[in-house]
């Protein structure tokens, strides 16, 4: 048997999956990848000879390093490891998993507590873009335990309030790539949008439902999930994607009216399983779309005035809240959201 890798396992936000120092991976990027798939039990859908929970949101790992860039702590690459295909995929970002960054950088001594709260700056190494985050720091060490509640996740814990900047473009290069607010892709109105996490948005009326369903409901309509998927293929290239095919991006949320007094109801593609939820940074990027002049999101949401928008987008367990800055051309500069995480078991895990 090989000598293991040392790892953290974390919930992270609504997901979890492993956390790694990046000293303690194998460099080549195949190895590395090929131990992770052994380390997940990937490719198997039920994940049976690993640690992945056979779903998308369980089957995630953190590589954290210290960071030589000028006023950063840390670099964060999200790897996303598929259920039941071998594919480890860089090629999204994750904000739930980026929760747990800095309590797993300060307990492996990458970061230094300062007082009772300490910042932990996250360069962002997929999409090269930076968070905060702030962690209860109390006597120095992480605390993870307290009175913040995130829908999604049981009970309590310490809150972890995350600042994004600049998010616009992330992988797509603009806010919206095709440079429209609204599009036509096989008949059916689209926003193709990128505000940290490439996004496609749908009017769920469009495709028949009401847009509530739950997330098996919607799993289990194949005729959906075609002309779901139909339409993702066509907007990868449009997205400066690519061929999207074996990528886990762009997301497809699907939006209808607030049902809980929020700004907008979504339920979303990530992209061929339901998510419970719905990603942070894919939140942003909704309740972006929600601001936009046109658009399916624009035109079902309930904005409300001012240059701080609380945008709360509601999904099939509840409801998430972004907090969006505005500049005077009504774009949005600085998205906050609040997060939490637990640890759940440090040691060593077995490729
Ligand atoms: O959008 C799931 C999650 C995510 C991603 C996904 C995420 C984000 O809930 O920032 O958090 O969309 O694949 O972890």
């Amino acid at each position: 048997m090989s000598e293991g890798i040392r790892a953290m396992w974390m919930r992270g936000g609504t997901s979890k999956g492993g956390y790694f120092l990046a000293s303690d991976l194998p460099k080549d990027g195949g190895e590395r990848d090929a131990a992770l798939l052994r380390i997940m039990g990937s490719p198997d859908p039920r994940q049976i000879d690993g640690m992945g929970g056979a779903d998308p949101l369980t089957s995630k790992v953190a590589v954290v390093r210290p960071s030589e860039r000028e006023g950063v702590d840390v670099d964060y690459l999200f790897l996303q490891v598929f259920v039941d295909q071998a594919i480890v995929t860089d090629s999204q970002n994750c904000g739930n998993i980026l929760a747990g960054v800095g309590p797993f950088a300060i307990e492996r001594g990458l970061v230094r507590a300062q007082g009772g709260r300490t910042d932990v700056r996250i360069f962002m190494e997929n999409t090269g873009q930076i968070a905060v985050a702030t962690v209860e720091t109390p006597g120095g060490m992480v605390n993870y335990a307290g009175e913040a509640r995130i829908d999604g996740v049981p009970g309590t814990a310490a809150p972890i309030p995350i600042i994004f900047k600049d998010t616009a473009g992330s992988s797509c290069g603009a806010l919206l790539p095709s440079g429209n607010a609204a599009d036509t892709i096989d008949g059916v109105e689209v926003t193709l949008i990128d505000n940290g996490m490439p996004c496609v948005v749908l009017n769920a009326a469009d495709f028949g439902i009401r847009g509530d369903e739950t997330p098996a409901e919607l799993e289990a309509n194949s005729e959906l999930r075609k002309r779901v998927e139909a339409i993702r293929l066509k907007a990868g290239p449009l997205m400066n994607l690519g061929d999207v095919k074996e990528k886990s991006v762009p997301k497809m949320t699907l939006v209808s009216p607030p049902r809980q007094g929020g700004a907008i109801s979504t339920r979303t593609f990530i992209p061929h399983r339901c998510h419970a939820a719905i990603g942070v940074l894919g939140a942003v990027s909704v309740a972006t779309a929600c601001l936009l002049p046109d658009g399916p999101a624009a035109r079902l949401a309930q904005v409300p005035d001012g240059s701080r928008k609380s945008i709360s987008v509601e999904h099939p367990t509840g409801e998430f809240t972004v907090i969006a800055d505005l500049d005077a051309n009504g774009e949005v500069v600085s998205a906050g959201v609040l997060r939490t995480a637990r640890k759940l078991a440090d040691g060593v895990v077995f490729p």
